[in-house]
């Protein structure tokens, strides 16, 4: 066997990854399916799963989808038990789906702060809780939670997003904690900016956001959904079983940068 596919492939492995009907998740998806992977994925809306069926069928994988809310602790846990006897036990789980509001903190309600913690830190926690036990009776698993970059900075208008993403951040290093033991390994990717239908606002002609992160970033440009894709499979693979706690930011340099002198 070459080293390549001692420690990338994914063959014989289920991969369960959420709110991957498009954007990252579609992307991160069709990475893991490239390493040999079974990709199960979930999303809100029916239309949106059997559409991005029939675009994984036309990349040549054959993918199960299933329609659950992943805030909603009992859907989850019966989609769970439901894809073990469809398609296998869980072994990469990729928490993937979220949400993000941009509204200034004094504006925004408490209602619409428990909304973003709700998607992105309390479910990343309910799908987590709901793999681990078939995970650590099969002798390990990953998990792979899709930070941010607000996992480390503020900005104004997503206070809630910001606290839910750093809360992510400390979850994984938590739950990589209590099941190392277990052979499950628990990491992040953190995405810089991203060109997705989440940045889509932020990215119009014109938009002065647009011209800042380019000017934050030292790549100097926005990343695409395939700058995240070679990070999926080594998180989700044998050769990151020594890696655990550990979010990893691909971001073209955002973190490293002051940003461009005057
Ligand atoms: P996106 O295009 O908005 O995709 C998010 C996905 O999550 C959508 O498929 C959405 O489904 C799904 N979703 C939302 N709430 C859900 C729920 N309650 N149950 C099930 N599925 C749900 O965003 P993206 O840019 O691909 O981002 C994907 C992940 O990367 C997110 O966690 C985001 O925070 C993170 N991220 C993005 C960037 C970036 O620059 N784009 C950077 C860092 C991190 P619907 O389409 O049906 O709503
Ligand atoms: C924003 C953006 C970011 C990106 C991403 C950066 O409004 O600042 O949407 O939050 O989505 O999280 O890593």
């Amino acid at each position: 066997m070459s080293i390549l596919n001692q420690f990338f492939s994914l063959e014989r492995k289920v991969a369960l990854l959420t709110g991957a009907t498009h954007g990252i998740g579609m992307a991160l998806a069709k990475a893991l399916a490239g390493a040999g992977a079974t990709i199960v994925f979930n999303d809100l809306s029916a239309e949106r799963v059997a559409n991005a069926q029939t675009e994984y069928e036309k990349s040549g994988i054959r993918a199960h989808g299933y329609v659950f809310d992943v805030t909603d602790e009992a859907a989850v846990n019966a989609y769970i038990e439901k894809i073990a006897g469809d398609v296998g036990v869980v072994d990469i789980l990729v928490n993937n789906a979220g949400i993000i509001k941009r509204i200034p903190a004094v504006e925004m309600s408490a209602a619409e702060f428990r909304q973003v913690i709700d998607v992105d830190l309390n479910a990343p926690f309910i799908l987590s809780k709901a793999v681990a036990p078939a995970m650590i009776a099969k002798g390990g698993g990953k998990i792979i939670n899709i930070c941010s970059m607000m996992s480390e900075l503020g900005r104004e208008t997503v206070s809630a997003y910001a606290a839910a993403k750093g809360g992510l951040k400390m979850l994984t290093r938590n739950l990589a904690s209590e099941w190392g033991a277990y052979n499950i390994q628990v990491n992040g990717i953190g995405p810089g900016y991203i060109a997705t239908s989440q940045t889509g606002p932020l990215r119009e002609d014109g938009h002065p956001f647009n011209t800042f992160i380019i000017g934050r970033t030292p790549a100097g440009r926005w990343g695409e959904v395939e700058d995240l894709q070679g990070a999926a499979i080594f998180l989700a693979s044998h050769a990151s079983d020594f890696v655990n706690g550990h979010v990893l930011y691909v971001d073209g340099g955002i973190l490293a940068y002051i940003g461009k002198q005057p």
